[in-house]
């Protein structure tokens, strides 16, 4: 970890940039610690979550634990984003300045550039904590400040609007969020030599797309629907087939709310409108991508019933005409996948459908469109952030990166689904990256210094993503065989094949109880897995409906977005084909891989109530947040031992001016100055460790002790110092 980096710029300068900064805080400022390291009683949830809470109210949203940065959601502007805030914190330290985002920005670039590492920062926290906006403001403060020459002001926009535009196809109003990430995304920003930046590259994981067809009520399909009938030409919509006025649309009505007072769809689709060309995005591109979401519409609002012959058939033809105009497939063949199904054994025989299999295929092919358009716009907008060897020459070879991940939180709902697990275990997967790396770069660091390392006691959720991913006997491996198993795949024969193998592990539970009797709290068509953030049930019902994908009619399409999506599909459909459980699986061990080749730094966004509203702190909410966060554990780990460490350099050109040895200059070796001087301050052998290039102090209180000793000999400077390093008790 790129602990404390000397910010390589003159003293004086960074004095300077303290005393301004702290000059319009320190009021503020004079409330609990800005790191909790420095708490007296560390090992207390209650003294933890009393720092949040106290530094909240005085608008203070950003604490560290070492360099891991907590972030509570103020629900409200805090005008701390300006181009003058960046400034501030270009090139100066993290205990030099209040904890910011722009510091973790600006530390993680900078071990970039001078340690010449790949890096990444790790966003994550519950629906509505502020990940996402995190997220922009690390790419607002690289766009800002960053060097860039003309070619690469394209790619800066570029990397800029792509949030946009995800956010109208991936983001959707939910009771948690207004603005709601329903998909994971892993973004590099890729950096030349001068630490410009030159490309970018998007992975995105598990869109919900079960939203397509429902919501939840006082939910909201994804913005892109509502943008375009809001906003779209009249003509536009004209040729589309569409009204302005999204109660019309099935799809659009299902929660109850086609308007949030927090979004202006109209506005934000000439957001959209305009991002997608600067992207690069040509007009007939954006003309399939609309003819797409317009069609999703379409087959929302197309209805069946029974005909002469008994058998379901489509009663809605207007929709039908508009369906096979916009998807640029044949009416005939759209009709037939939408009322009959193939008999693959039979050759090209085909069964009709019952009245509820049709509503189901049809809600299968408007999530499947839909899905596969998604892909297109993310594998879109990375052609357009290439890295272009031929623009870029002079960089070639010699680009770093630094990866943003934002995706979603542990999520706990009253019907928990396929969605909730994937995304749940994909908690387990970068939790268990969370245990690893941060124990992992500690003892490292311990090492390296040749500290003796002391080990400290943590729930290790590994046995939990083992019951998960194990190969044959886990819970995915399970559902694929279930899902593959020649016939109608059944959800009771799966919950029980789950109990054969699973019933008696620790983290999985049923309504079944070892004495024959039943659990009350858990369905007969549930199962529960104990989390490590809590416990949840899982409906079975539907689990393996959903890993089945209707690609029938969208290959032969006209339309380039659909025709290219489904195409790959058909080529590899000879082959066992992968489940979406194990899709995800796999995806996630790419994504963990990833993410350990780089050095991690890490944001924890916690929400401080769930009324969206700004200046209330919900405290069993926090403390929640903060156990399943691991907070108090990652505390724990960075206090074994040792509260705090510093380079020597800068230690000592904090402190010299205490010795009459160390002061003005120290001209030998720095780790004798650092020697020289705690011997001078008295510090006890068992309170410090020297190690290769660092001091180590045990205790908080003899840094404050130094600290005073400091503010009595220099009181201006050491005023405006104290609260930066650290916060006032
Ligand atoms: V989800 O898992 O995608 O549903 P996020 O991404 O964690 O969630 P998001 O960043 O979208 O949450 O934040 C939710 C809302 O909180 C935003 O729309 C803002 O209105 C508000 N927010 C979040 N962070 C900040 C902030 N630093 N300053 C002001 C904020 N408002
Ligand atoms: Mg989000």
């Amino acid at each position: 970890m790129a602990y404390l980096t000397p910010s390589g710029r003159p003293c004086a300068c960074k004095l300077t940039s303290v005393v301004i900064m702290e000059s319009t805080l320190t009021a503020r400022d004079r409330v609990g610690v800005q790191d909790f390291v420095l708490l007296e009683n560390y090992t207390s949830e209650a003294a933890f979550i009393e720092n949040l809470r106290r530094r909240f109210g005085e608008k203070l949203i950003y604490t560290y634990i070492g360099s891991v940065l907590v972030s509570v959601n103020p629900y409200k502007d805090l005008e701390i984003y300006s181009k003058a805030h960046m400034e501030r914190y270009r090139g100066v330290s993290f205990y030099e300045i209040s904890p910011h985002i722009y510091a973790v920005s600006d530390n993680t670039y900078r071990a970039m550039r001078t340690e010449r590492r790949d890096q990444c920062i790790l966003i994550s926290g519950e629906s509505g904590a502020g990940k996402t906006e995190a997220s922009k403001k690390i790419l607002q403060y690289y766009a800002t400040t960053c060097p860039v020459t003309d070619h690469m002001s394209t790619i800066r926009d570029r990397l800029l609007q792509s949030n946009p535009v995800l956010e109208a196809f991936g983001n959707a109003k939910t009771l948690r969020n207004d603005n709601s990430s329903r998909f994971g995304k892993y973004m590099d920003v890729q950096f030349d030599f001068r630490g410009a930046p030159i490309g970018g590259h998007i992975l995105n994981y598990l869109l919900e797309k079960s939203r397509v067809v429902h919501q939840n009520h006082g939910e909201r399909n994804f913005h892109i629907f509502y943008q375009l009938l809001e906003g779209g030409e009249q003509d536009q919509l004209s040729k589309l087939g569409l009204e302005r006025n999204a109660q019309k649309y099935h799809y659009l009505v299902k929660g109850c709310c086609p308007r949030v007072s927090s979004i202006n769809d109209k506005s934000d689709w000439k957001t959209v409108r305009k991002a997608l060309t600067v992207i690069g995005f040509h007009e007939e591109e954006v003309e399939d991508l609309l003819n797409i979401i317009a069609s999703v519409l379409h087959l929302g609002n197309t209805q069946f019933g029974e005909g002469e012959d008994g058998e379901t058939q489509i009663t809605t033809e207007s929709h039908l005409t508009y369906l096979s105009k916009l998807l640029g497939v044949d009416g005939p063949a759209l009709r037939e996948a939408l009322t009959h199904k193939k008999l693959t054994a039979k050759g090209e025989e085909v069964s009709p459908l019952s009245f509820e299999q049709a509503v189901a295929a049809r809600d299968a092919l408007a999530k499947a469109v839909y899905g596969r358009a998604f892909t297109w716009l993310v594998a879109k907008i990375n052609q357009s952030l290439a890295f272009k060897d031929e623009v870029y020459n002079s960089s070639k070879g010699s680009s770093s990166v630094i990866g943003l991940l934002d995706i979603y939180g542990f999520e706990v709902f009253q019907h928990n689904s396929f969605e909730q697990f994937c995304i749940n275990y994909c908690n387990e997967k970068l939790q268990q990256l969370f245990i690893k790396l941060t124990l992992k770069s500690e003892q490292e660091e311990y090492e390296a210094e040749g500290i003796t390392w002391e080990p400290v006691k943590y729930f290790d959720n590994k046995i939990i993503c083992d019951l998960v991913e194990e190969k044959h006997k886990g819970f995915i491996s399970i559902l694929d065989e279930e899902c593959l198993r020649p016939g109608e795949p059944s959800d009771i024969s799966f919950l029980e094949k789950l109990e054969d193998t699973l019933g008696g592990h620790a983290h999985f539970v049923t309504h079944k109880l070892a004495n024959g009797k039943t659990r009350k709290a858990v369905g007969r068509e549930e199962f529960r897995l104990i989390h490590y953030a809590g416990e949840v049930n899982y409906t079975v019902n539907g689990e393996l409906a959903n890993q089945s994908v209707n690609s029938r009619t969208a290959g032969s399409s006209d339309n380039q977005i659909l025709s290219q999506c489904f195409h790959r599909e058909e080529v590899t459909t000879q082959k066992r084909p992968e489940t979406a459980a194990t899709q995800f699986k796999n995806s996630l061990a790419k994504l963990i891989e990833i993410l350990m080749s780089k050095e991690p730094s890490y944001v924890r966004c916690i929400k401080p109530n769930d009324a969206k509203q700004s200046g209330r702190f919900d405290e069993a909410l926090v403390r929640h947040q903060v156990k399943y966060l691991g907070l108090m554990e990652n505390l724990r780990v960075r206090r074994a031992g040792f509260a705090y460490r510093r380079r020597y350099e800068a230690f000592l050109q904090r402190y010299k001016s205490l010795c009459p040895g160390t002061w003005p200059n120290w001209q030998g070796r720095l780790a004798d100055g650092v020697a020289t001087l705690v011997q001078h301050l008295g510090y006890k052998a068992e309170e410090y460790k020297l190690g290769k290039t660092k001091i180590f102090i045990r205790f908080p209180k003899t840094l404050f002790t130094t600290e005073d000793a400091l503010e009595a000999r220099r009181p201006a400077l050491a005023l405006t110092l104290q609260t930066s390093w650290r916060g006032y008790r």
